[in-house]
């Protein structure tokens, strides 16, 4: 049987309330030791002013790239049982109000994804500071699908910014 294939996956995690730094870390040694991605690189956590919707406060953002071998549909489950083994709580009905974990399915190799629930590339990360900034961390030539434009250009495009660095992903 031909291996499956393999593919390079970009998660975002955002928290914005509690210990969001530790939220963070959290989320991602389990994305880690559950082994939803391989050959792991991890940005800096960002102090980031909350864009909307959001009815909350400053978030803590990071992302994370590394190869999967499981479909997009199997990891973004996977994704959500992280979530729910780190207590996601949602204090508020708001979509993008207070919450501990949100990890976001950014990109899956070079796959455009709609389905319910499922939507690759993440429709707004390309207007997002707070995923472009520390994307360009760590993948900066990486391409957007939608429109063959890099990280670096789509970053480029946005009025300029400067993010304060709470810390690193791994502890
Ligand atoms: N997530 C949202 C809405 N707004 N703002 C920031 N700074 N960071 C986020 O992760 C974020 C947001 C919806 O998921
Ligand atoms: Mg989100
Ligand atoms: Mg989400």
């Amino acid at each position: 049987m031909a291996d499956a294939a393999i593919v390079r996956a970009v998660i975002a995690l955002g928290s914005n309330t509690g210990d969001r730094l530790a939220h963070l870390q959290r989320a991602a040694q389990e994305v880690e030791r559950r082994g939803l991605l391989r050959d792991i690189r991890c940005s800096s956590v960002y102090d980031t002013p909350p864009e909307k919707p959001t009815d909350g406060g400053a978030f803590a953002n990071a992302v994370m790239s590394g190869d999967t071998t499981l479909s997009a549909h199997a990891l973004l489950q996977a994704m959500l049982e992280v979530e729910a083994a780190l207590g996601r709580t949602r204090t508020s009905g708001v979509h993008g109000g207070p919450r501990t974990i949100d990890l976001d399915l950014v990109l899956f190799g070079d796959q455009l994804l709609d389905a319910p629930g499922l939507h690759v590339p993440h429709p707004r990360f390309a207007e997002r500071a707070f995923v472009l900034v520390p994307l360009h961390e760590i993948e900066p030539t990486r391409i957007d699908p939608r429109n063959g434009r890099s990280v670096h250009s789509l970053l480029a495009a946005l009025a300029p910014v400067s993010l304060p660095r709470l810390g690193s992903l791994r502890k």
